[in-house]
């Protein structure tokens, strides 16, 4: 359906400052499909805002690892 959004929460292991969370957030922005990417440095998250038809999971872990951290 266009214009589906949905909205999940991962748990980001490996940030430990600011440019950190904004390498993930970049990241995650890239993956086609992806509306909107926020991330909590403080409580180690990212929620991510998705298009259900073009973006999937595994999508955001790779994005994730191929910045250099890891989605637990
Ligand atoms: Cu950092």
């Amino acid at each position: 359906m266009p214009g589906e959004k949905t909205t999940r929460t991962l748990d980001v292991e490996g940030m430990t400052c600011m440019h950190c969370a904004m390498t993930v957030e970049k990241a995650l922005k890239g993956v086609n499909g992806v509306i909107d990417a926020e991330v909590d440095l403080t409580h180690k998250k990212a929620t991510v805002t998705y298009d259900p038809a073009k973006a999937q999971e595994q999508q955001f872990r790779d994005a994730v690892a191929r910045a250099g951290y890891r989605v637990v």
